[in-house]
């Protein structure tokens, strides 16, 4: 399928800011569950991010045409997104975002999509629809009001190029489902009404936003709001990557020990950043509650 036909689409509302107009984007999050803030970083430290992940998620090149990657704990193994954190108009805006004066980083992640990578099937990030006790290290990260989607895609959002797709209005408690579609029993992603409850992967959803975006910008989306990314149809890799907060002070407990390469990463970053990793607990994705045996 190729989706070069797809144009950027009039709202009827803007939804692309710049960094001096961080309240009106917060109030289009808020509003429509997400928004684009232009040129949050500059191109030099940009180019340097695109190299830093393919050194990390592929150093030989050898993952392949047709493959992506996801790498869950970028930050810890890439010094050259510890610049963002000293980016002081990146920093701003996350403030504005995630509601707060004082941050801790909460997550971080870099994707890697080679020519030829599928589409992503529909989700939302939100792990607190239900009210059991934590199961994976999901569960643990993705139950609190800070945005989920804190992303640079640093070789561009297209939907040609594996970019990003939204559904507005979709961050909302009470969200039942695009028209047409159900949501799936765990309410993580939706199906064509009638058919069987998998999540669906296709760009035939109502209410569907593609993102057009260049390498500099940050795509922001709240906690609860429903995604995909397009397949990759051209021939170049695509890169993202992206650091979320959650507000200091907010106790997460998180279940497991912190691991090596996340002890290291405190260590080593400079001193006045150190604040920001007091409460960093890092990540383990093999790490499963009781809850999950059941
Ligand atoms: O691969 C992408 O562009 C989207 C990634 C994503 O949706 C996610 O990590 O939740």
């Amino acid at each position: 399928m190729d989706y070069s036909h797809i144009k950027k689409p009039d709202l009827g509302y803007p939804y692309e800011f710049s960094l001096d107009e961080l309240d009106a984007a917060q109030a289009c999050v808020e509003a429509h569950g997400f928004a684009i803030v232009k040129d949050v970083l500059p191109t030099a430290l940009v180019e340097e991010l695109q190299a830093s992940v393919k050194e990390v998620l592929d150093p030989d090149g050898a993952l392949g045409e047709g493959n992506s990657f996801t790498h869950t704990s970028f930050i810890e193994h890439s010094p050259t997104i510890w610049k963002m954190l000293d980016h002081e108009p990146f920093m701003k805006a996350q403030r504005v975002f995630s509601q707060a004066e004082e941050l801790t980083i909460n997550r971080s992640a870099a994707i890697l999509r080679n020519p030829g990578s599928d589409p992503l099937r529909w989700h939302s990030d939100w792990r607190g629809f239900s009210r059991r006790p934590p199961i994976d290290a999901g569960d643990v990260l993705n139950r609190g009001p800070w945005p989920s989607g804190l992303w640079f895609y640093i070789t561009g959002s297209h939907p040609t190029h594996g970019g990003l797709a939204v559904i507005e209005d979709s961050h909302v408690e009470d969200w039942e489902g695009p028209e047409g579609f159900q949501l799936t029993p765990d309410r993580g992603s939706f199906h064509p009404v009638g058919t069987e409850p998998h999540g669906h992967i296709g760009f035939d959803v109502p209410g569907l936003v593609p993102l057009f975006t260049d390498p500099c910008d940050e795509i922001v989306f709240a906690d609860r709001t429903y995604h995909s990314a397009f397949p990759n149809r051209v021939d170049r890799v695509r890169l993202s990557c992206g650091v979320g907060f959650r507000p200091r002070g907010y106790p997460l407990n998180a279940p497991w020990p912190l691991s090596e390469t996340a002890r290291a990463f405190i260590k080593a970053i400079p001193e006045h950043l150190k604040p920001m990793v007091e409460e960093y607990v890092g990540i383990d994705t093999s790490w499963r509650g009781d809850a999950s045996a059941g």
